[in-house]
């Protein structure tokens, strides 16, 4: 049966500044390459305040939001040939397409086949299959999570066991993979290293639980507000800092603590300031810092030169260096063995109506993760 088009109940961002409204729009059916889902949870990333913010240049509204997600498939397009209806699904916004310079290179995960339409809020063929009223509705990140259904590209879907609860598993989608493999793939740490987790959100809580995996001898959590730290502490967390309690910067601190610095660290924050802390507690000669954090439009990092030419090194991780379709299923799996667990990050749930409550919450700093049950 050919597919129709769906009324979807979304929270559309209409301007940024301003909160989520629902509505009900319009999903077009998947065209060539392309796959609808109903989408079953999403979780809510600071990235998504942060483009309905208004600091994200690429952000373009009216959008819907959402990348962190959990669905099963609808419909298929045309030609599409590595799912069908009924599988459950995670939304990747880093893609694999297997066959472009970036994935072929095994040097990164980020597949560009269709970055430049994606940053714009569009499918691969330049337009979009949201619509209010007639009125188009953009994509963001390829995902668009805070919909009933979404239609994204064949290549931006990892297939993933249907035994998994896509309540759970969503995380997987951004916030808990991105952690964990920014530690274990990026920075690659080792048994015994030393490690500094800068912001103590989904992100920094996921980089502790890699750390822990990778069997860190000494593990720095670092957060201004100290109602994060029990679950730093459960999770692994050997030491827990509140850069406020010092009348110095936080980087000679940790430098004090640790006999010369760290062996790696993670900035989980978006804070330019932070970034450069974070490089700065790096050991002499080998310490490695990973950016994580997003920071908003016009803004750079600095540090002196000295720090680079002596040895510390600054990096980034997107997505944990994940590739989404070979590897992201994996993640599953050992989630379903019990590796890790993902309920310690879940401190709400709610339905997509209160999407701008959980909003509210990761602002006021009490919240781990919301997920949206649809
Ligand atoms: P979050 O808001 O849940 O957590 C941020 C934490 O940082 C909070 O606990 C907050 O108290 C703490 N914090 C704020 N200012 C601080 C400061 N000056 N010093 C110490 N701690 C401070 O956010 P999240 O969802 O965990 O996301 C964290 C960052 O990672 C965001 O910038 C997000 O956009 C980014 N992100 C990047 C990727 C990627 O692939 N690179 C993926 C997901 C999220
Ligand atoms: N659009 C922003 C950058 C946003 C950004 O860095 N996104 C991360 C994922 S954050 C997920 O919560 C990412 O993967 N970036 C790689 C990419 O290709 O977007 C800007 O500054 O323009
Ligand atoms: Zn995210
Ligand atoms: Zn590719």
């Amino acid at each position: 049966m050919t597919a129709q088009v769906i009324k979807s109940k979304a929270a559309v961002a209409w301007g940024p500044g301003q909160p989520l409204s629902m509505e009900t729009v319009d999903v077009m059916p998947p065209q060539a390459g392309e796959v609808r889902i109903r989408m079953v949870a999403t979780g809510v990333c600071h990235t998504d305040a942060f483009t309905l913010s208004g600091d994200d240049p690429e952000g373009i509204f009216p959008c819907i939001l959402g990348h962190e997600g959990g669905g099963i498939v609808e419909s298929i397009g045309e030609g599409v040939t590595s799912v069908a209806v009924g599988d459950h699904v995670i939304p990747l916004y880093t893609p694999e397409c297997g066959e472009c310079k970036y994935c072929r290179s095994g040097k990164t995960n980020l597949c560009q086949k269709i970055r430049e339409t994606q940053g714009k809020g569009l499918m691969p063929d330049g337009t979009t299959r949201f619509s209010k009223d007639g009125q188009p509705i953009y994509h963001y990140m390829g995902t668009s999570t805070f919909s009933e259904y979404t239609v994204l590209p064949e290549i931006s879907l990892a297939k993933v066991n249907p035994q998994a609860p896509l309540e759970e598993v969503c995380l997987l989608g951004c916030g808990v993979t991105t952690g964990m493999g920014a530690v274990i793939n990026t920075a690659k740490v080792q048994p015994g290293d030393t490690v500094a987790v800068f912001g103590l959100g989904g992100i920094g809580l996921s980089a502790i639980i890699g750390a822990t995996m990778a069997k860190a001898g000494r593990i720095i959590a670092i957060d201004i507000n100290e109602s994060k730290f029990e679950l730093a502490r459960k999770l692994g967390a050997t030491d827990c800092v509140n850069p406020m309690n010092f009348d110095k910067p936080i980087q000679d601190v940790i430098v004090e603590m640790t006999d010369g610095g760290v062996d790696y660290s993670f900035e989980c924050i978006g804070n330019v300031n932070v970034m450069r802390s974070a490089l700065e507690c790096c050991h002499k000669g080998w310490g490695e810092s990973v950016v994580i954090g997003v920071a908003g439009a016009g803004q750079e990092i600095s540090t002196r030169p000295f720090q680079l030419v002596t040895g510390r090194v600054w990096r980034g991780s997107a997505f944990g260096g994940v590739r989404g379709r070979s590897e992201l299923p994996e993640y599953v799996e050992r989630y379903m063995k019990g590796e890790f667990k993902l309920d310690d990050f879940i401190t709400h749930t709610m339905k997509l109506e209160d999407v701008n409550h959980a909003f509210d919450l990761m602002h006021e700093g009490k919240s781990i993760r919301t997920v949206i049950h649809f």
